[in-house]
């Protein structure tokens, strides 16, 4: 039986800490219901050091990321409000253990939503999108997880940054996209990339994540999931996300 507490205390931790720990799977087995519940245990822990539920980030809702990862299955994670950083601010590298960054869309919720759902009924649950970069950090050595372990560690969330909105009226199923690193464009995509469309990732918080969360409700952001594949981030970059028509969204990687 996994000792949820026990786990969820050593991934928080390891998070709070910036130090990375051996992967749970290579122990033993953990089921994804057990690995939700040490999400779950260990997002709540960080509520009680006073951070906030502000949305949910999907993750590996395309083939770039499921790839990249080695693991093929949709999964979500809790946003706080700790993790968010301001459009052109620096992140101190120190604070994560080997960070990536990666191109997403975000959705600002203008309705609660719960269950199933059609593309249109999400649509229409929708304030406003726009350009956002995750920033990921397994907890995990060398980045590598099974499905278990990455949803266990609240799906690699770690921060995440948002551009300016847009109308939701503004066509986004397939807007091209690029992440520049200091000026040089490392990862071209499009937002087709996200589940085909990103209003499809929508519709699976809605089913997968909203459950276990009393609902997904008015005001929170919601990451569609990476694009492409993550960029590492290395101390002294400066990365930009430009995507068209919703213009763009930066940060600095500070030591
Ligand atoms: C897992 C989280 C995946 C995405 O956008 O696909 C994710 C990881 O890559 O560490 O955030
Ligand atoms: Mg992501």
């Amino acid at each position: 039986m996994t000792d949820v507490a026990a786990y969820a205390e050593i991934v928080d931790e390891a998070a709070r800490t910036a130090r990375a720990i051996p992967q749970f799977t290579d122990s033993a087995p953990l089921s994804v219901i057990d690995a939700y519940a040490v999400q779950a245990q260990s997002v709540a822990r960080r509520l009680s050091r006073g951070e906030r539920l502000v949305g949910v980030k999907m993750g590996l809702t395309s083939r770039a990321k499921m790839i990249q990862v080695g693991v093929a299955e949709v999964i979500w994670g809790r946003l706080t409000d700790a993790m968010r950083l301001e459009e052109g601010a620096s992140l101190s590298h120190k604070k994560y253990v080997h960070p990536r960054i990666e191109p997403e869309l975000a959705f600002l919720l203008k309705k609660d939503i719960d269950g199933e759902l059609t593309n249109a009924q999400a649509l229409d649950a929708v304030e406003a999108i726009a350009p956002a970069m995750e920033i990921i950090d397994s907890r995990y050595e060398n980045f590598k997880f099974a499905l278990g372990d990455v949803i266990a560690d609240n799906s690699s969330s770690s921060g995440f940054v948002v551009g300016s909105w847009s109308s939701p009226a503004t066509r986004f199923a397939n807007l091209g996209l690029s992440l520049e690193v200091d000026g040089r464009p490392v990862e071209i995509g499009s937002t087709s990339a996200i589940l085909g469309d990103p209003i499809r990732s929508l519709v699976a918080a809605a089913r997968l994540a909203a459950p276990a969360l009393g609902g997904l409700k008015a005001g929170w952001i919601i990451l569609a999931g990476g694009a492409t594949a993550a960029h590492s981030l290395k101390i002294g970059e400066s990365v930009r996300l430009t995507m068209q028509g919703l213009g763009s969204v930066s940060i600095k990687v500070g030591a």
